[in-house]
Order: structure tokens, then C-alpha cells, then sequence
């Protein structure tokens, strides 16, 4: 009798404890759809391209190419933040054809669509792998609506980036695995004392 109630307890416990909390993303593209549907706004030559080479993940990756002229090209979605206590942005990027001194492309966010914030810069950068970048995005980015971009000026036909596997995702909450496991063994160590 008293093993089944403490059982019962110690189950309880189990549905109390939060489980495995995963962190939550707001958006992600791997471009595999071989479009750029999830996003708001698209100017000038950013595309999804089909190519080893130009995906880290899958088959597609996001592709930027030179000359942006005669003005900047933007790839821009608008989100909300609301309800996130944190919300990190990650993507792999690689520069396919190095960008010389004023070839920029920047990664930025807005609350206004008019100021923007920097969270990446990328000039002067020759040819290269792929590498991960990871910003956590400021307080004032969350509980709000911001517009994300990734804007390219490139003056070469050959001025080339690839971005792969964009999230913006809130931190994850560890998992308690420890109470977890003690409320799994409690009814095996309470028949074991009887
Ligand atoms: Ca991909
Ligand atoms: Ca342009
Ligand atoms: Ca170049």
C-alpha cells in the first residue's frame, strides 16, 4: 500500500518537473524549398542555389552575387519577439569568392525599419569555408516586432556569399535531469527500505 502511494507520488513529481525544453524558434530557412517565401522583402540578386558548394545543410543554400549595383541588395523578414525571454540568430556562412575593401555584406536589425543595428559585417574577406556565427539579439529586440536583414554591396560580377541554415531561436532552458532521474528511482528506493 504504501509502496503504491509513494509510486504514485513520485510519478507526480515525474508530471510536474518541466521535461526537455527545447529552445523555441521563431524563424528558420534552410532553403531547401528552393525559394525565399518565408522572408518579407527581396532586392537585387539574392537567391537559393542548388549546389554542394553553396549549401552547408541539405542541397540549397541562400547565394548572394556581385554587381549589386546600382544600389544595395536586401534580403529583409519581419518577426515578432514577443513572449521570449532570449533569442540568439545562427546561420553558416562563406565567402565563395572573396570580397575585396568596399564589398560589404551586413546582417542588421531594426525596430523601425529605419535605424538599423549591426550584428555582422563582412568586408575584405577572401575566399574561405564555411564558418558559424551565433549573435544573441540585444533586450531591445525582444517582446517587439523587428525587421531582420542581410544586406550586400558587391562590386564584382564575381563577389560571391553563401548563408545556410538561418535561425532565431530562444536559448534553451536546461533540462533538469538530475530531479528527473532521483523522482524515476524514488519508488525502487522506498521498496528497498521496507
Ligand atoms: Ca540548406
Ligand atoms: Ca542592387
Ligand atoms: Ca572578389
Amino acid at each position: 500500500m504504501r509502496t503504491r502511494w509513494c509510486t504514485r507520488v513520485c510519478v507526480l513529481i515525474i508530471l510536474i518537473l518541466p521535461i526537455v525544453a527545447e529552445g523555441a524558434s521563431i524563424f528558420e530557412d534552410n532553403f531547401e524549398a528552393g525559394n525565399l517565401n518565408k522572408w518579407s522583402a527581396m532586392s537585387g540578386n539574392w537567391t537559393t542555389v542548388a549546389s554542394s558548394a553553396s549549401a552547408h545543410e541539405g542541397t540549397r543554400g541562400l547565394n548572394i552575387q556581385g554587381n549589386t549595383d546600382p544600389d544595395e541588395d536586401v534580403l529583409t523578414v519581419h518577426l515578432s519577439t514577443i513572449g521570449y525571454p532570449n533569442l540568439g540568430l545562427r546561420y553558416w556562412a562563406k565567402a565563395r569568392d572573396g570580397l575585396e575593401v568596399g564589398d560589404i555584406v551586413t546582417v542588421e536589425w531594426s525596430l523601425d525599419a529605419a535605424i538599423w543595428h549591426q550584428l555582422a559585417n563582412y568586408t575584405n574577406l577572401p575566399t574561405g569555408e564555411w564558418f558559424q556565427e551565433n549573435f544573441p539579439l540585444p533586450a531591445e529586440a525582444l517582446n517587439t516586432e523587428i525587421d531582420l536583414r542581410f544586406r550586400a554591396t558587391l562590386g564584382g560580377a564575381t563577389d560571391r556569399m553563401n548563408f545556410d541554415e538561418i535561425m532565431i531561436s530562444s536559448d534553451p532552458v536546461p533540462e533538469p535531469s538530475g530531479l528527473v532521474l532521483v523522482g524515476l528511482l524514488s519508488p525502487f528506493l522506498i521498496r528497498r527500505k521496507r
